[in-house]
């Protein structure tokens, strides 16, 4: 199998959605740039066959059939040998851009890849601009536009959920689950439509209860994968976990502890940390944004209390605030204050940490105010992770309730989408609010069909070039 063919949707084509694919032929260096046993050069495009065959020295790959690999050279301009190749094909329809696709695996690092490609440009094909491969394969009806994201997305997973939710996009599922809703909507329109056709011959309204109920259905969807965007976001980029708490609480030591690295200055002088310091680290699939912030106190000094102006902004972006203290010096009223107000006015979740569990005797007393609390010695828990057993248990659970068993192809992660859904519900809301008040008929059906161009604008089947040139263009080269 080679990249090209495990696409998803290779031999089944959807209908081309929008205007025809560019015509000439793109390619580009398919792989990362750097020292590699391979790398892969990719074509597409009309001609792509032909431009690899004009400098490959082997079979004849204008000849060869689909899906086959062929080993060879491939040639300079003047004729000289570059690498050592396989060159795989793919004709269309059959491939991943529904276009002809030669890919060249050649050896890898900084020259026989640029060289190679040098040779494609000079026989006749351009330089691919980002993303052009799944953007042709996209206007070919491949895939569908939330696929192709996800493909983007797939590429830039930075833990095992974001992959799971990236890959579960790009196999469709995803599109699957809003294709379901468009055709509902659809027969409710349908429904509707046959209504107003029937009014003169005073035919009683369909089915009314039905109507109703496939609206609700709608309406539970839509809020649902909405509210899915909160989860997304922190599959997609982080859960954003920062370390507060008074000067020498151990903050650093702790920050250490969790990514298991010497990431942070750690001394026994109150006000080491100044700025704030991160650290990711990938806990039961999930990436944490560790954040490191200076010790909060009044303090004279410039460059401290910059730091501290830092650490408090840092808590106003945060996930969730570990907010740890020495056990032997506790918590002194005006820290009590602040967590009182964080939690009141945020709605931040914190998980409070009493830190220097060796330098105490007895267990420390029970939490406050109902915050989770944990006891530890960050010191230890640099040497035997066991020590922040409690702690990750706290934190996965503070955070991913919502995510376990999370159906991966009901997160949305993408905020184009967001933006659309958002509309998608209005529409639905307002075709409710038509319905109870007896107001089917025209703005009914106009309100679903505004429900679904919506859904129509995330799946591809209604777009523009603006749009397109935006999401491609944040794609790779080569890709
Ligand atoms: N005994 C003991 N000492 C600890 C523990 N954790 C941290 N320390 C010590 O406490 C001191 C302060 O630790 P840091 O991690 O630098 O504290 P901090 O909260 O980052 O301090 P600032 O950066 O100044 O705000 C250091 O001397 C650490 O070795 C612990 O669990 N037990
Ligand atoms: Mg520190």
């Amino acid at each position: 199998m080679t990249a090209s063919d495990s696409e998803p949707n290779d031999s089944e084509q959807r209908e081309p959605m929008t205007a025809t694919a560019g015509s000439d032929t793109i390619a580009a260096i398919a792989t990362a740039r750097g020292r590699a046993a391979l790398a892969i050069v990719r074509l597409s495009g009309p001609e792509a066959v032909s431009v690899a065959a004009a400098c490959f020295r082997g079979r004849d790959l204008r000849v060869v059939d689909s899906h086959t690999a062929h080993v060879g050279y491939v040639l300079a301009k003047d004729g000289a040998e570059i690498d050592h190749v396989v060159a795989t094909v793919f004709r269309a329809p059959r491939s991943a851009t529904g276009e002809d696709i030669v890919e060249i695996s050649c050896h890898g690092g900084d020259f026989a890849p640029a060289l190679i490609l040098e040779s494609l440009i000079h026989h006749g094909a351009r330089l691919a601009e980002p993303g052009e491969f799944t953007q042709r394969a996209f206007l070919n009806g491949k895939m569908d536009l939330a696929q192709a994201e996800a493909v983007a997305e797939l590429i830039h997973a930075s833990s095992s959920l974001s992959h799971r939710v990236s890959l579960s996009h790009l196999q469709g599922r995803y599109s699957d689950v809003l294709g379901r809703l468009r055709d509902e909507l659809l027969e409710l329109c349908a429904f509707v439509e046959l209504e107003i056709d029937f009014t003169d011959e005073d035919v009683e309204f369909a089915d009314r209860a039905r109507l109703e109920a496939l609206l609700a259905h709608a309406d539970d969807l839509l809020a649902g994968l909405l509210a899915s965007y909160r989860v997304g976001e922190l599959v997609r980029d982080g859960v954003r976990v920062v370390i507060g708490g008074r000067p020498n609480a151990g903050k650093s030591t702790l920050l250490n502890a969790l990514v298991g690295r010497d990431r942070a200055i750690v001394s026994h002088i109150p006000g080491t940390t100044r700025d704030a310091i991160e650290a990711d680290a990938e806990i039961d699939g999930l990436l944490f944004r560790f954040v490191d912030t200076a010790g909060l106190r009044e303090t004279s000094d410039a460059i401290e209390a910059e730091g501290v102006r830092r650490a408090h902004h840092s808590i106003d972006r945060a996930d969730v605030l570990l907010y740890v203290y020495d056990l032997a010096a506790g918590l002194d009223e005006a820290e009590v204050q602040f967590l009182q107000d964080v939690t009141d006015q945020d709605n931040l979740p914190i998980i409070l940490i009493g830190n220097k569990r060796d330098l105490v005797e007895q267990p420390a007393a029970a939490s406050l105010n109902g915050l989770p609390f944990v006891d530890l010695s960050a010191e230890r828990g640099q040497r035997d992770t066991g020590e922040l057993d409690t702690l990750v248990r706290l934190l996965l659970d503070t955070v991913a309730a919502g995510l376990a068993g999370t159906d991966a192809s009901h997160v949305v992660t993408n905020q184009r989408h967001r933006q659309h859904l958002r509309e998608a519900l209005r529409a639905v809301r307002a075709a409710r609010h038509a319905l109870d008040t007896g107001l089917t008929g025209d703005l009914f059906t106009l309100d679903l069909r505004a429900a679904l161009h919506e859904l129509g604008a995330i799946t591809g089947e209604i777009t523009n070039e603006d749009v397109l040139d935006q999401i491609f263009s944040r794609f790779c080269i080569g890709k």
